[in-house]
């Protein structure tokens, strides 16, 4: 049977222009990155067509000799990444990986602490829109008004009045460093399991300029494909001791057959994150972030927290421009090849669908090879864009620059 002639043309000129809008504009978005030809490679692999239920070992189909190989190194490869005893490598997301602990852990109504996600927390850490926070009774914990960093007083004082079953550490849009001993301390006060969402920072964990949350907690879930840089999906890490558990939550808990091409592609990233040029990497973001940090505050904005020292800043635009919204600047930095997101900012005036900041990341640009001569260029860029907002002319004009800066830079040829 011949392969079908007709060559696809409205697809794969969506696939060229996707191609064209990242190799030509900024990609700021904290969560996202640039994976390398060989994650890329292998998720567009022949594992695509294989059906391997189960695990390693113990599969519900045949001919999964090699599937289970690709997976056992997978496994192997992260486990000595993060110094874990188990881990499934089988999430299709961060979000199904929460889900799947949850399912593991928990019943129905259970009672967990998380950050709240207006101050910097996940959906999955309780929404009231999404399962966890339909499922189970979440209680959020704040920032300190002061100096914006987790109010560590009171998540002890919360955890002693609501005895929580699962703590929950991590967080979607905190730019400072999160030590997990201290949750650890108030958790074994209560009685509690810790859980650690890295989804955001394990690939500074993974390079070693975050502490590694692993000794401390009973299981850490992470995505694979922000500063990973690994292919979109999820993993959860164990102790021994709960991951009979986890490895039933997820399958059959949460999901059937496994995406081998994806486990396949986390195995190689796993792989490029166990080298030292990973390591370089992984510095360079941070050390990124922060040159960024410093020339957007030179450039008026506040940065909430007062800095940074992950990959990802928050900018309350208010500082800068009272009248501009998040939402605003989102469209208008978008109009001028410069991608980013909204975001709330601690104690926001305005909704989450309009917000008072915006989160700016620097993985993306950092695999570029961009460094901290492009992050003063980037601050200007954007203070520019957003000052001349109403005039198009000019909004045009620095699209140019944006284009000729990536164009020093291209991800991909
Ligand atoms: N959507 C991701 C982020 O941008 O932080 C979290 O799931």
């Amino acid at each position: 049977m011949p392969w079908p002639t007709r060559h696809d043309d409205p697809v794969f000129g969506l696939l060229d222009a996707e191609q064209e809008r990242q190799n030509t504009g900024l990609q700021l978005i904290a969560s996202e990155n640039f994976a390398s030809p060989a994650v890329m490679a292998a998720t567009g692999s022949v594992f695509t067509n294989k059906y391997s239920e189960g695990y390693p070992g113990k599969r519900y189909y045949g001919g999964n000799v090699v599937a289970d190989d690709v997976e056992d190194l997978a496994r192997q490869r992260i486990c000595e990444l993060f110094g874990a005893d188990h881990a499934n490598v089988q999430p299709h997301s961060g979000a199904n990986a929460n889900m799947a602990v949850f399912q593991a852990l928990l019943e129905p109504g259970d009672t967990v602490l998380g950050l709240s996600l207006d101050h910097g927390g996940h959906l999955t850490h309780g929404s009231p829109v999404n399962a966890s926070g339909l499922l189970y009774d979440f209680v959020g914990y704040k920032l300190t008004s002061g100096d914006e960093r987790i109010d560590l007083e009171s998540l002890a004082a919360q955890a002693r009045e609501h005895r929580p079953k699962l703590i929950i550490a991590g967080a979607t849009a905190y730019p400072r460093i999160i030590d997990a001993e201290p949750y650890r301390k108030i958790a074994d006060e209560v009685g509690a399991l810790l859980m650690f969402d890295a989804a955001h920072i394990a690939g500074l964990i993974a390079g070693g300029v975050h502490p590694n949350p692993m000794p401390f907690c009973d299981i850490m879930t992470f995505t694979t494909h922000k500063t990973l840089r690994g292919p979109r999906g999820g993993c959860i890490l164990s102790t021994e001791a709960l991951a009979k558990a986890i490895d039933k939550a997820i399958f059959p808990g949460q999901q059937g057959g496994p995406q081998v091409h994806s486990i396949a592609a986390k195995a190689v990233a796993f792989g490029e994150a166990q080298t030292d040029e990973f390591k370089a990497y992984a510095a360079q973001i941070v050390a990124n972030a922060a040159a960024l940090a410093e020339a957007l505050a030179g450039q008026g904005f506040r940065l909430v927290s007062g800095g940074t020292d992950n990959h990802l800043l928050l900018c309350d635009l208010r500082t800068f421009d009272a009248d501009l919204t998040g939402k605003e600047a989102q469209i208008v930095l978008d109009e001028a090849g410069i991608t980013l997101n909204r975001n709330t900012i601690p104690d926001d005036p305005r909704s989450p669908f309009v917000t008072s900041g915006i989160r700016i990341g620097t993985p993306a640009v950092t695999t570029q090879g961009m460094g901290p001569d492009e992050m003063v260029e980037i601050a200007r860029l954007i203070a520019e864009t957003l000052r001349n907002r109403t005039d198009a002319a000019a909004v045009a004009g620095i699209r140019a620059e944006v284009a000729a800066l990536c164009g020093r830079f291209t991800p991909y040829n």
